[in-house]
């Protein structure tokens, strides 16, 4: 089966990180990245930038790639594949929109309980600027069963 591929993109701000508490679908009620499913006819970084535009109503002047996850869930094949991206430099002000309510976090405040029980375990790689592959099983219960992340040079 093939995986299914994702995005998810943070935007960084000098202590600050940019993440949308979402609203409906897959991951509803918690904080996350700004992303969603890649389209047949797109590279990842367009689909991150379109996503970034459609979900926080803002354009990154760049974006650079720091991770592939991959998120299994026990009793579900199906693998989803996100390539998590980074920018400091956008265009236009967060807005929210029908799927995302943006908010900015400092640093030391990120939401962990009011997001993806595996973000705590990589997401501090992005946010001091390291690039990482890992794969993370989650439970029923939406809970990391195990995990494992390789930092990359
Ligand atoms: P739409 O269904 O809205 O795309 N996503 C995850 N993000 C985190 N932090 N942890 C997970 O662990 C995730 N599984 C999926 C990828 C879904 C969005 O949610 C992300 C996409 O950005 C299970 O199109």
């Amino acid at each position: 089966m093939k995986n299914k591929l994702f995005t998810l993109v943070y935007v960084l701000s000098e202590d600050k990180v940019l993440l949308g508490m979402k609203k409906r679908g897959f991951g509803a009620g918690r904080w996350n990245g700004f992303g969603g499913k890649l389209l047949e006819t797109e590279t990842f970084e367009q689909a991150a930038l379109r996503e970034l535009l459609e979900e926080a109503c803002v354009t990154p002047k760049s974006l650079e790639q720091v991770g592939i996850l991959e998120f299994e869930f026990v009793g579900n094949p199906q693998i989803l594949e996100s390539h998590v991206f980074k920018t400091r430099d956008i265009e236009g002000n967060p807005a929210e929109t029908e799927e995302m309510r943006p908010g900015w976090f400092t640093l030391d405040q990120i939401p962990y309980k009011d997001m993806w029980d595996g973000d705590k375990y990589w997401l501090p790689l992005l946010l001091e600027g390291k690039k990482f592959k890992g794969h993370i099983l989650f439970d029923q219960n939406d809970q990391v069963l195990s995990h494992s992340l390789e930092i990359l040079k």
